[in-house]
């Protein structure tokens, strides 16, 4: 671990992880998971900022585990765990929400975002939500965020609220960077390609799931919406379906729409939907297998999320401690 720069991100268990996720920031924690220390989470507290069921909560946070592991995330290598059993990310997260602009809340996307969907539960944790992400970056003393597009606005909230504090107590905090994917940062939802393909999405046409079985994934590429010119052609303001599924594919077949506009020269959707299909179904395979697999051994998902906590918790401590003192708190 000793001179590796360091990475942290987490996803919510608030669903069913998708192919969006993954392209957008599982694939990338994968690839870069030699070079850096890397934290992994899963971040539980968050989910509770949309109501959960309990029992539900509990078993996707596990089968989120098992999903991580098997995207190829090895945890002898990985600092994987609960964001929940590490108790200083709450204690932080507190400490920062006096370090952060009800103003810079009020401006978040995703808050504008949920709290219309959720009209009915806008809670303060809603609100907040980002002065808990930034506890979790900053305890690490993280460098990178890897993370899809739509996480960019809170990766740079975090830097300014680490900024703010340095200002003023000198330099506590690394300054994280976002690390956002050249393709596949934003991928579109199958049936409805304006809006993101999204866990908590209510038309499971438009995701594609990375537990999902083959035929699933076959026909709701099939049904993806396109449009009626026949061309596939990469082209995002006229011809949003199309192009997304050029970018599916143009990472799970690891070819440039260059070359995807040539094999496709000629033909129409009903070759190339197919295609797009296949792909995704040989990349989401391997996975699938081996988290059904790990799914069985409840006793080795264990042992991984409580050696990661008590791996995280030993780094976020030395961060926690450092930040009571300088805030004026009574050493224990
Ligand atoms: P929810 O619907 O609960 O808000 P979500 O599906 O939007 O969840 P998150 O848990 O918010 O997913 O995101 C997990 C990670 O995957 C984040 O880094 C996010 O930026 C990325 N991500 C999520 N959806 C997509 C997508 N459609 N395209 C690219 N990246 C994505
Ligand atoms: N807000 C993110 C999930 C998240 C996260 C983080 C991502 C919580 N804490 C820290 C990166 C780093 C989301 O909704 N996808």
């Amino acid at each position: 671990m000793e001179g590796k720069r360091t990475i942290f991100s987490g996803i919510q268990p608030s669903g069913e992880l998708t192919l969006g996720s993954y392209l957008g920031a599982i694939k990338n924690w994968v690839e870069l998971s030699e070079e850096y220390n890397c934290y992994y989470c899963i971040v539980d507290m968050h989910a509770i900022t949309v109501r959960q069921n309990p029992a539900e909560l509990r078993k996707r946070t596990l089968e989120q585990l098992a999903q991580y592991i098997a995207c190829g995330l090895d945890p002898k290598k990985n600092t994987i765990f609960i964001q929940s059993h590490v108790s200083a990310h709450a204690e932080l997260a507190w400490i920062l929400n006096c370090y952060t602009m009800y103003g810079e809340l009020s401006r978040m996307t995703q808050f504008k975002d949920k709290s219309s969907r959720n009209a009915e539960n806008i809670n303060a944790g809603l609100f907040t939500y980002p002065a808990l992400m930034a506890a979790d970056i900053l305890l690490y003393q993280s460098d990178l965020v890897p993370v899809g597009d739509d996480q960019k606005q809170h990766v740079e909230l975090t830097r300014d609220i680490a900024q703010r504090f340095n200002s003023v107590y000198g330099e506590v905090f690394k300054m994280p960077e976002p690390f956002i994917p050249k393709v596949g940062a934003r991928i579109m939802s199958l049936t409805s390609p304006e809006n993101k393909m999204s866990k908590s999405d209510k038309d499971p046409g438009g995701c594609i799931y990375l537990m999902q079985k083959p035929e699933d994934i076959m026909r709701s590429f099939k049904r993806a919406v396109t449009d009626s010119d026949r061309k596939v052609k990469y082209d995002p303001v006229s011809k949003p379906g199309v192009s997304n599924l050029m970018t599916i594919y143009s990472v799970a077949a690891n070819k440039s729409y260059d070359e995807i506009e040539a094999e496709f020269e000629g033909k129409g959707y009903g070759d190339f939907k197919p295609a797009v299909g296949e792909a995704v179904v040989e990349l989401l395979r391997p996975i699938r297998e081996e988290a059904e697999r790990l799914l069985k051994d409840k006793n080795y998902l264990v042992s991984v999320y409580k050696e990661g906590a008590e791996r995280a918790s030993r780094a976020a401590t030395r961060t926690l401690r450092k930040v009571c003192k300088k805030v004026g708190f009574v050493d224990r």
